[in-house]
């Protein structure tokens, strides 16, 4: 019998042993972040009612927390602030005693493997909720913000964050960080920058969790449009050109086309941020039996990778480690 005249792609998915020789793309535990959210006034861990299966965190649970992630391989982590006081400055971002720069202590020394990503913003730290300082008239100063984003960054260096990721979108903050880390003696400690960071509805979650929503507008004057793609390309070559070591998409499966361009545009590494309102929208369709959570998990990990993240910062990063 002649052989048909149409491929036979099905030859290649007959078993798992051949889908697994031909599969393109893998993910292991080694190519996730887990954010932490710590609270300078929790004992204990908080569940975060809008992030199902997610908590906020005391000081004092983070030795354990630190432990079950070196346990599911996970090798970094991602650091969030609940300060104990807010001001228009912010100026617990910057405090030696800050709770992310006691956190970072905590972490170590339960585990000294880990990987420290701290994030650099002051929407956590101000009592306006802007990533910036905000001038009279209620705009974002922009300038006047990077000198306390370089004394945030610093800060935390000091207190042995192993990266400084900064997620204000201020325009050049990286550079503006990559000097003050340099000039404190801080050459080696890399940069991951929030370069494509979008004016996303998906943060929803987080604001709850970080109690970081902004007081009045919004965050369109800074961070970028969702409809431009080709300007995302743009502000990731700039923070390169900044001295940026390392650049992020953010969020992420909203925006895949856009990940895939900045992997195919730039050399550094790309992380991509799945965030708070994919894992939501996620875990309630699992939790209301309309998805099958597991898989679903397992596709959105593998759909960001396969879009060319070589790191994805994301809420599922336990969950899926625990059942690999
Ligand atoms: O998971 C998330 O939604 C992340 C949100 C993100 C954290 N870097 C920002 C959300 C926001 O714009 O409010 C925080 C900005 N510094």
């Amino acid at each position: 019998m002649e052989s048909p005249l149409f491929k036979r792609h099905r030859r290649l998915r007959g078993s798992a042993a051949i889908r697994g020789l031909v599969r393109e793309n893998e993910l292991t535990p080694s190519h996730l972040i887990y954010p932490l959210f710590v609270d300078a006034g929790l004992s204990g861990r908080r569940p975060i009612e809008a992030m199902p299966g997610q908590d906020q965190l005391g000081l004092d649970a983070l030795a354990a927390e630190a432990r079950e992630l070196a346990g599911l391989d996970i090798p970094a982590v991602l650091l969030f602030g609940l300060p104990s006081y807010k001001d228009e400055r912010g100026s617990s971002a910057w405090a030696r005693d800050g709770v992310v720069q006691q956190a970072i202590g905590r972490l170590k020394e339960a585990n000294p493997e880990v990987l420290v990503v701290g994030d650099v913003c002051l929407c956590e730290y101000t009592s306006h909720g802007h990533c910036g300082l905000v001038r009279a008239d209620g705009s974002v100063d922009n300038d006047a913000s990077l000198p306390l984003l370089a004394e945030m960054s610093v800060s935390l260096a000091e207190a042995g964050c192993d990266v400084i990721a900064p997620s204000d979108m201020m325009d050049g903050r990286v550079g503006a960080i990559r000097l003050a880390l340099d000039s404190a003696g801080f050459s080696e400690t890399p940069i991951l920058s929030y370069a494509a960071k979008f004016a996303s509805a998906f943060y929803g979650p987080f604001r709850e969790a970080a109690g970081s929503a902004p007081a009045f507008g919004d965050r369109r004057g800074y961070q970028m449009d969702p409809a431009n793609a080709r300007m995302a390309v743009d502000e990731v070559l700039t923070d390169v050109a900044e001295g940026a070591d390392m650049v992020m998409v953010k969020p992420a499966l909203p925006y895949l086309d856009v990940l895939r361009s900045v992997r195919d545009s730039v050399d550094v590494p790309v992380a991509a941020y799945n965030v708070s309102g994919e894992y939501s929208m996620l875990m309630a369709a699992a939790e209301r039996g309309w998805l099958d959570g597991p898989r679903a998990i397992d596709e959105t990990l593998t759909a960001i990778r396969r879009a060319g993240a070589d790191m994805i910062i994301t809420y599922h990063a336990k969950d899926w480690a625990r059942r690999r």
